[in-house]
């Protein structure tokens, strides 16, 4: 049985305590995890406080871009380490994780090496009485130790996307990965070992959240900041947390994001762009949609493209090459979309697709695979109009006019992200500037680049992660003034 460890202060670190990690394509168990423990979530925090004051606070920022780089290039020479640990974890095909989850996973110590390299910070002449003048200049420093508690869906990628500009900013981390998904933080302690990040620099504490290493760092007063992705309950009671010592936290939670399909759209896009949308990683994307809002004309239209498109979709093991979409994360998630799949139809669904559980042979009838599943006919207050599912499902529904497609788009406590489909680009910036969302895509879904900022409005997060933004969140800034 595959043993994962913590990893601390440079070395791999087992524990009494373990708890299993079965995998979701048949609930086997695959690994037992070390579960770190107060002594274990202090020795951590210890290690990184220390390593603050070690050979990696005398780096040039050449060289700790130069080093972040090297940890870029060993993922990569590791890929198929990564893939296959990965995939283990989350059941998702082979093709998504080796074209987004491990690449990005790499990409995102390349590009904030490179955004800290080159960024300049403000300079200002002051005028004086005695007309000698002052001269003012920033300077940005590392936050110190910083707690990065990552959720299971996209682990490498949401880690990393943490990971890297905390680094390149010159702090150090502890990370406390998802329970689900403990292995490829783990494997990546062995890439900072090979590149040579002093140690202490990157640890990893495995665990749950309340009464487990989750809580115990995130109240760990060793911490200076705390950035968190995960549902919206998890992160206030963090924030809670940080409460106590009045740490900075930097968060990204929950949504429930719409998609707009106007009638002069480019249809074959918008179908496209919309089925990926809803069904990518089995719906488990935070920038995901499940609202879906098609203007009248197009309506039936839409819905049955829709239909044949999520019929279209292979269910299968990551490994098969026409495999589309693999299970959701674990039995407990599986438990609850399908409570979500009763209480649509409970409240008048109409089922267009799906609904249930997919037949599955052998033992992958006891993974956690559901149907992709899309539904008409509730109203906007249906619960799965309103809550955060993270499922293979969405509810589409007709709208009328432009005025009122904005007012149901923007009816929700959540303002993660959202897609509007058109061929008339004015409209296209009009409806995207009325939008309460951090992040709005025209004629597209989840094309990232990485300099840009990225964050939810509203439940959905607080502060904006990405580019220069990220120094914001890692960095602090201190003004020096000069009398001349
Ligand atoms: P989760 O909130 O259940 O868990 C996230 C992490 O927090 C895990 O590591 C967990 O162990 C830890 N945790 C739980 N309780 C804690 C506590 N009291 N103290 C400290 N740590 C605690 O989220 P999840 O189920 O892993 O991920 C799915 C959720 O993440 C969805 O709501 C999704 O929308 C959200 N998400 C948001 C973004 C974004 O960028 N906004 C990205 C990905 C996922
Ligand atoms: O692309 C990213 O940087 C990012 N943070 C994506 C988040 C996806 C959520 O599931």
């Amino acid at each position: 049985m595959k043993q994962i460890s913590n990893f601390i202060n440079g070395e791999f670190v087992s524990t009494a305590k373990t708890f299993e990690k079965r995998s979701p394509l048949n609930d086997a168990v695959i690994a037992q995890v070390a579960e770190a423990g107060k002594v274990e979530v202090d020795a951590a925090v210890e290690s990184a406080r220390a390593a603050l004051s070690g050979p990696w606070a005398k780096l040039a920022i050449a060289e700790r871009a130069d080093l972040l780089h090297g940890v870029a290039n060993e993922i990569n020479r590791r890929f198929d380490d990564f893939l296959a640990a990965e995939v283990a974890d989350t059941g998702k095909p082979m093709s998504l994780a080796r074209h987004l989850d491990i690449p990005r996973g790499a990409a995102n110590f390349k590009v904030f090496a490179d955004v800290v390299k080159n960024v300049p910070t403000e300079f200002f002449e002051t005028a004086t009485p005695d007309g000698r003048g002052a001269h003012n200049y920033a300077t940005r420093s590392p936050v110190g130790v910083v707690a990065v508690v990552c959720p299971w869906n996209l682990p490498l990628l949401l880690m990393t996307w943490k990971v890297g500009p905390a680094l390149a900013c010159g702090n150090t981390v502890v990370v406390k990965p998802s329970e689900e998904t403990p292995q490829t933080a783990t494997l990546l302690g062995e890439v900072m070992n090979a590149v040579g990040i002093p140690k202490g620099v990157y640890n990893v504490v495995h665990g749950f959240g309340p009464g487990s290493a989750g809580e115990y760092l995130t109240t760990h007063q060793g911490v200076n900041a705390i950035t968190f992705t995960g549902e919206t309950r998890t992160g206030a009671a963090i924030m809670k947390a940080a409460a106590d010592g009045a740490r900075p936290v930097s968060m990204e939670m929950g949504g429930k994001n719409p998609a707009i399909v106007f009638a002069d759209c480019d249809f074959e896009a918008a179908i496209e762009g919309t089925l990926r949308s809803v069904f990518a990683n089995s719906g488990q994307v935070c920038l995901g949609t499940e609202r879906v809002y098609v203007e009248r004309p197009i309506f039936d239209r839409f819905v049955a493209a829709m239909k044949q498109g999520a019929e279209a979709l292979t269910i299968g093991v990551p490994t098969a090459s026409d495999t589309t979409m693999g299970p959701l994360i674990s039995q407990e998630h599986k438990n609850k979309v399908l409570s979500y799949y009763k209480k649509a139809v409970e409240e008048g669904a109409t089922v267009i697709t799906g609904g249930g559980i997919p037949a599955m042979a052998g033992d992958l009838a006891y993974g956690a695979w559901v149907q992709p599943t899309i539904w008409t006919g509730l109203s906007d207050h249906a619960a799965v109009c309103r809550e955060e599912v993270f499922g293979p499902c969405c509810h589409i529904s007709p709208f009328d006019s432009e005025e009122e497609v904005i007012r149901r788009a923007n009816d929700t406590q959540y303002g993660l992200a959202a897609s509007i489909w058109t061929s008339n680009l004015q409209r296209g910036h009009r409806v995207a500037a009325r939008i309460e969302a951090g992040l709005v895509w025209v004629n597209s879904w989840f094309l990232r680049d990485l300099r840009t900022p990225f964050g939810g409005t509203k439940q959905s997060g607080i502060g904006r992660e990405g580019g220069v933004h990220s120094l914001e969140f890692y960095t602090e800034l201190k003004n020096i003034c000069i009398k001349l």
